[in-house]
């Protein structure tokens, strides 16, 4: 049962506990088991060092303690915790060095941001004293150069709360908050500072509140007037579509929006955030507004448009509804509080969970649901089932003509994907300029069986991959990835960092020689231009890529060179062999240099 739904004499009264700790650092670990967290993804320096002895000291003396999986670089730590929170929706802790280990948590947390991943950040920070006055006051030179006028303004920008651990006296208020502010949705990161005396600070207990009374709050359902009227705008529109990004974070409401979409004949753009709709129902049109099942449907002839989950629903000098046509939107956060511009217009915003809105929303359409009604709903139905036979039968043809065809095409790795990954797969998506063309091709039907960061800072889906693999075990866990991409995702430290955690995951690098996402923009900007007239793309292409194989295999991981296209099927066995095994794995796959 989710926590949700539990009603109030279900829950049992507990009451605090005091818990024996020998100082803060204890105090601290003390206090995150309670919340559940089974992980610390690590990088320490000079003012962690309490922390690190805390876990070996508690767990010799039988008190349960978090793993650590060690990150060689902080990137990794925080995409790692991401994967985790992304199939659990339970936060882990982060812990790095002061101000340059957060700085180095670098572009994932932005995508903990704008992806609405939920983790706790622990940085440390330099010692209040250096006189000797306490223990763990400052030792080291640099402990003056780490203290920052203000540390937690590196992150301000991005975190939902940021709290300095300043007493031992308040941390059991502290970290409890920390948790449920990172869990409450639209969840996202919280980040904490704790000086190296703080966590040496002498304590004799920790008071443990009890976690279920700090629980995160029920999600709202949609009201109910706003839903009739929602209803009543999509009951008559002819050519309605729905955009979704995350409403599948929450993996019941795949189904529901099925029977929602089944129900109106509605197609869906999925933005595909996470598997928010299968690819393979009829009704799926992709990422893409405007590809739709023929040149009636689509984002620009749309009479009705119901945005789910969907933060940035549309680009309007790409694409957008006519003018007339009524927006509704279901979102946790309609107004995009964080986000300087956003501007789409819209008729009807509802603040509600998802989850809950499509099923009150199928409701409300049943109640108004007139014979002839859903005899024009079926019969839209009936037209993108007709169309989804003749897709899907032009997809087949591609594959096959993509067979042989050397440099390896996508069409030929989508199908060799479809084939070889087990059934319950989970792939962790990083594609780039790819990515449309994996969203259309590439079977996920089951939900939760894909996701990405859900934010364009790259270098999320090898920690991604790690993180997801440390909570799902059992899965056989991918990260489809652009070689730019695989480079920021600190290959290094989250191929080793896999080996160490025993969280082995298969990467396949769509590797085209660059960065084709930063080449694209100087053709868009100068179709003529210079750098098109003399085929010079500057800072985009990589004429020597590294050899991704070999530092996949200096990294103990399996590495495989893929280029002929034969041998792909063949590869994708050993990679995947490799990672049954116990072992990460990595195919470059070359594909026609950009
Ligand atoms: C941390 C970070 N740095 C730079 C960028 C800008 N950027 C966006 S896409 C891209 C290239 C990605 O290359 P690759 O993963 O190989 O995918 P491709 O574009 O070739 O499909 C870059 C550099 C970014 N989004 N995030
Ligand atoms: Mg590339």
């Amino acid at each position: 049962m989710a926590i949700e739904d539990r009603t109030r004499t279900e829950i049992e009264p507990e009451s605090d506990r005091s818990v024996p700790v020998l100082n803060g650092a204890e105090a601290l670990i003390e206090l995150i088991i309670a919340q559940g967290v089974e992980y610390i993804f690590l990088n320490p320096g000079t003012d962690t060092a309490p922390i690190q002895e805390a876990v070996v000291s508690l767990g010799g003396r039988g008190r349960p303690v978090p793993t650590i999986v060690t990150c060689l670089y902080e990137n990794v730590a925080l995409a790692g915790a991401l994967g985790y929170f992304a199939l659990t929706r339970r936060p882990q802790v982060v812990v790095c060095h002061v101000d340059v280990g957060t700085q180095n948590l670098g572009g994932m947390l932005h995508d903990a941001q704008r992806g609405h991943g939920g983790v706790v950040i622990i940085a440390g920070r330099s010692p209040y004293t250096f006189e000797g006055e306490r223990p763990g006051g400052r030792s080291s030179a640099i402990q003056w150069q780490q203290d920052e006028l203000d540390q937690i303004g590196i992150v301000r920008n991005y975190v939902k709360w940021a709290q300095e651990l300043s007493r031992v006296e308040a941390l059991h208020q502290w970290i409890p908050r920390a948790f449920q502010i990172a869990a409450s949705e639209p969840s996202g990161p919280v980040y904490m500072t704790i000086a190296r005396d703080v966590l040496m600070e002498h304590a004799d207990s920790i008071r443990v509140m009890p976690p279920a009374r700090f629980r995160k709050p029920a999600t709202p359902a949609a009201d109910p007037e706003a839903i009739r009227q929602a209803a009543q705008i999509l009951a008559d529109a002819e050519r309605p579509i729905a955009i979704t990004a995350r409403s599948g974070r929450h993996p019941e409401s795949v189904a529901e929006l099925v029977k929602l979409a089944e129900l109106l004949g509605l197609p869906i753009v999925d933005r595909r955030d996470v598997v928010n709709f299968p690819s393979s129902h009829p009704l799926y049109l992709g990422g893409n507004p405007d590809v739709a099942a023929d040149s009636v449907y689509g984002l620009k002839t749309a009479d009705a448009v119901l945005l789910l989950d969907s933060d940035v629903p549309w680009v309007p000098v790409m694409s957008q509804p006519p003018r007339t046509s009524p927006v509704i939107q279901i979102d946790q956060d309609p107004v995009r509080q964080t986000y300087p511009l956003w501007g789409y217009p819209v008729d009807l915003p509802i603040q509600a969970d998802t989850a809950k809105a499509i099923p009150q929303l199928r409701g409300a359409l049943e109640q108004i649901a007139t014979p002839s009604r859903r005899q024009a709903w079926s019969e839209r139905y009936e037209r993108f089932r007709a169309s989804a036979t003749a897709r899907a039968a032009a997809a087949a043809a591609a594959r096959e003509a993509a067979r042989a065809k050397r440099p390896i095409e996508l069409a030929w790795l989508a199908s060799a994907l479809n084939d070889a990954l087990p059934e319950d797969a989970l792939i962790i998506e990083e594609a780039v300029t790819s990515a449309a063309f994996f969203q259309r091709y590439v079977v996920r039907d089951r939900p939760a069986s894909l996701f990405q960061s859900g934010a364009p800072g790259l270098g999320f889906a090898l920690g991604g991959s790690l993180g997801a693999k440390l909570a799902a075990p059992d899965r056989t866990v991918v990260a489809i990835v652009g070689d730019g991409s695989f480079v920021f995702g600190s290959p290094i430290a989250a191929l080793w960092g896999a080996e160490q955690a025993k969280a082995p995951f298969l990467t396949i690098v769509l590797n085209n020689a660059g960065y084709n996402a930063s080449k694209q923009p100087v053709l868009q900007l100068f179709p003529e231009g210079a750098s098109k007239q003399a085929d010079a793309f500057p800072g985009v292409r990589h004429p020597s890529p590294p050899d991704y194989a070999m530092l996949a295999q200096s990294c103990h991981a399996y590495g495989e060179r893929v280029e002929d296209p034969s041998e792909l099927q063949a590869a994708l066995r050993r990679g995947l062999d490799a990672v049954r095994g116990g072992q990460a794995a990595v195919l470059d796959v070359i594909l026609t240099r950009i």
